[in-house]
């Protein structure tokens, strides 16, 4: 931070009209751990957001970014955040969030939200509300706007899935979550738990032949080059909540509390336009480095889903309350 400082305040000698309060140090400096490569939009709006809200406080809060697992692994970086090594970490519910709240896992449920209308009305409205009451009772703190990651497609490196005949013990990696490991099992599949810094290397190894993620992470992460075939399943929805350590927060006076809340919710909104564009354009170019695409249809995935039991036992997992809410804006699943 002393660097950045020192930047601007040289370029204001030269006489750039730039104002003369970012020549001192912030007085709260955070660090932001995500576990996505630099290019991805979370990571540019995330930056974006960095640079707005130190204008919006006259450099008073400094937001100090670090992308692609610098910081370790998200089980790394969820424990740095409990104990308050790091401050801010951008995190999915459905990820190692729900190792220690089972019930913020519920807005990954296989094949729940039909597009982006349904997904936004649920978790800007009543389920979002509650998953972050969720969240906040386990001493985190929360912003209100969920960050996109996108819907899920399953990349290999053996076979397209076009039928769940064909995940019938595939070796596919997912996050660390119980929920995303039933998913599979009740697929067929074989699923393993991995970190996603530890992906593109579980796939070049073989250790895994497939993962599943939205294009824009295939594209930053470079997966293409380990992988062979996209089949889009549409699975489920994925996004991360951007966390705080209470403590940290706490410091913050309430005038800049506000203002940071501000920031982070509008970059979230910036960037779920961003990763809806790519999600969409960036099929042609995945398709154009090699990835062979093919569509799917959702309705056996969902047959052998509820043949399997498995909305009927995360139903009672979640309890009756949170699923309802979670029906409420998809319809009936179980
Ligand atoms: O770990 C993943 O696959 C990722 C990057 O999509 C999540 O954060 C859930």
């Amino acid at each position: 931070s002393r660097r950045r400082f020192a930047t601007l305040g040289a370029t204001a000698v030269i006489g750039a009209a730039l104002p003369l309060r970012y020549a001192r140090a912030a007085e709260f400096t955070f660090k932001w751990g995500t576990n996505v490569p630099e290019t991805h939009p979370l990571n540019v709006h995330a930056r974006k957001a960095a640079a707005a809200l130190q204008e919006a406080t006259g450099g008073r809060v400094e937001l100090q970014l670090f992308p692609n697992n610098q910081l370790g692994g998200d089980s790394d970086m969820f424990s740095q955040l409990r104990s308050g090594a790091l401050e801010c970490f951008t995190l999915s519910g459905v990820n190692v969030l729900s190792t220690l709240i089972p019930a913020a896992a519920i807005s990954g449920v296989g094949f729940a939200f039909k597009d982006y209308p349904t997904l936004w009305r649920a978790l800007d409205g009543r389920l979002g509300e509650h998953l972050r009451g969720q969240i906040g009772k386990a001493g985190l703190v929360v912003m209100e706007k969920i960050w996109d990651n996108g819907f899920r497609q399953i990349t290999t490196s053996t076979r397209p899935v076009v039928t769940p005949a064909d995940l019938k013990g595939m070796k596919i990696r997912v996050p660390v979550s119980a929920l995303w490991t039933s998913l599979f099992k009740s697929l067929g599949a074989s699923p393993t738990g991995i970190n996603f810094a530890e992906v593109y290397s579980a796939l070049q190894t073989k250790i895994v032949d497939g993962q599943e993620n939205p294009p824009a992470i295939i594209s930053a992460a470079k997966l293409y080059e380990v992988q062979k075939y996209c089949s889009l399943t549409n699975h489920m929805w994925d996004g991360w909540w951007f966390l705080m350590n209470r403590r940290a927060w706490g410091q913050l006076p309430p005038d800049l509390q506000e203002t940071f809340a501000r920031v982070v919710n509008a970059a979230a909104l910036a960037e779920r336009q961003e990763v809806a564009r790519q999600n969409d354009s960036l099929k042609t170019d995945l398709a154009a480095k090699g990835l062979i695409f093919n569509e799917v249809d959702p309705a056996p995935f969902r047959e052998t889903l509820t043949k399997s039991g498995f909305y009927k036992d995360w139903k009672a997992k979640f309890g009756p309350e949170a699923w309802a809410i979670l029906e409420d804006s998809t319809g009936e699943l179980a």
